[in-house]
């Protein structure tokens, strides 16, 4: 009997997907304004559940707070944000928005710059890559995720004898924000290109080296690409104390004021779970190895999540304070908010994590405070489409991103000279 209701169960789960009706189909994206100071505060205190997804906190007045919740807690959320005033906008049947894509992205058949690609195509195209560029391009196997992928470090040089100071950069650490490693695929495409055929314009290459993690969190990554109903997953995919729940939030797992706050300590909390203790997460390790044995010459490490278009620095952990350095820290990243908008973009904002909202347990507090890397970073790219930003879109917004790294690095080759 239990079996032939599995099987049941089944049949109707493939032709919900068929007739594309996800999980998320009920649910409801709620984007919340707040007018004054005052409904800016209470709205930090609306906390994330199993349903009430926080999927990013206002900045500021005006900035929405976007909520993805399901149907049995959307009056609390809606009623919340009305009595107090707010602006409040719906989005219903949100999951209508992920079937096409989700179906659409599963159909490429190889890998290509400026498309959501599968992790195995993009380690087969950084295996190319590294055969056809054997001067420039060097691949470290860093070790594999808890599902045994492997994490794959691209190191990409035009002189690596040089000992350059290095620019380490992250991306997937969260796995629904897919814009991040397309960006960061991006950005190892282009500097290939740069690396082979250096012109006037990208001469300034020659003077750093490029660490990049394109897919920092793989087993999550593929958990939201494979059903329109993961496709909102985030954290890693390791067990957990509670046999149901899976996953850690990579970006709340590091050993720096680990769990102190804007993290929770249930691991069936679906985003913001610590982990079993700090490093606990493989895919958290092996950041850290790439940061533990090359401190000493990284001098600027981005980790790219999406979205929002906000450029944040340290310190992630508490809005009450600021490292001393925090002026450099906010005007290297100005400088590439406006290479970004020269290029035809949107601004970023420019501030620190903890005041966007405090959250411990980041690399780029654990980079800067532990590792002593001199400038640290998360960057949120994209704005509009939440997590489901359209495929169609990457080939305008990627290459505008692309310009203002170019100004942050020529800025690192500045203030770095060969300091390895
Ligand atoms: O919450 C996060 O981990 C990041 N935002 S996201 O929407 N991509 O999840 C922001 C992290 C900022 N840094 C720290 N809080 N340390
Ligand atoms: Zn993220």
């Amino acid at each position: 009997m239990a079996k032939l209701l599995v099987i049941l169960f089944n049949i109707l789960g493939r032709l919900l997907q068929v007739y594309g009706i996800n999980k998320y189909n009920d649910y409801t994206l709620i984007q919340i304004t707040p007018y004054d100071n005052k409904q800016l505060k209470t709205l930090m205190t609306l906390t994330d559940s199993d349903d009430v997804d926080i999927m990013k906190h206002s900045h500021g007045l005006n900035d929405t707070t976007d909520v993805l919740v399901s149907p049995k807690d959307r009056s609390k959320v809606e009623n919340f944000a009305k009595l107090r005033g707010m602006g409040v906008r719906c989005v219903n049947h949100y999951g209508r928005y992920f079937d096409k894509e989700v179906a659409l992205i599963r159909q490429h058949d190889k890998y290509q710059s400026l498309q959501y690609n599968s992790y195995q195509d993009i380690s087969n195209h950084l295996k190319s890559l590294a055969k056809e560029n054997r001067r420039y391009v060097q691949l470290q196997n860093l070790g594999r995720s808890y599902e045994g992928r492997v994490v794959t470090l691209i190191k990409i040089s035009a002189n690596r004898r040089a000992r350059n100071p290095i620019i380490f950069i992250d991306a997937g650490a969260h796995a629904r924000e897919w814009a991040a490693p397309a960006f960061a695929m991006y950005i190892i495409d282009q500097l290939v290109m740069a690396a082979k055929k250096p012109t006037y314009e990208t001469e300034w290459l020659l003077g750093l080296d490029w660490y990049i993690l394109p897919v920092v969190n793989p087993d999550g990554y593929e958990y939201s690409r494979s059903d329109p109903d993961n496709r909102m997953w985030r954290k890693s995919r390791s067990k957990t104390w509670r046999e149901e729940c899976l996953g850690a939030d990579i970006n709340r797992n590091y050993d720096f004021m680990w769990g102190y706050r804007g993290a929770s300590f249930d691991p069936c909390n679906f985003q913001t779970y610590v982990g079993e203790k700090a490093f606990s997460e493989r895919e958290t390790r092996l950041v850290r190895k790439v940061m533990n044995s090359n401190s000493k010459r990284i001098k600027l490490y981005i980790s790219i999540h999406s979205y929002g278009d906000y450029f944040l620095y340290p310190w992630g952990f508490t809005s009450s304070y600021f490292p001393d350095e925090w002026e450099k820290f906010h005007r290297l990243a100005q400088l590439y908010s406006m290479a970004a908008v020269k290029a035809g973009g949107r601004p970023f904002r420019v501030m620190s994590a903890g005041q966007l909202y405090p959250a411990a347990g980041g690399s780029d507090d654990y980079a800067f405070a532990v590792e002593k890397i001199p400038y640290a970073y998360t960057l949120e790219i994209t704005n509009g489409y939440q997590f489901n930003f359209p495929e169609g879109l990457l080939h305008t917004v990627l290459p505008q991103y692309y310009e203002g790294l170019k100004v942050m690095a020529e800025e690192i080759k500045r203030e770095f000279p060969n300091s390895g």
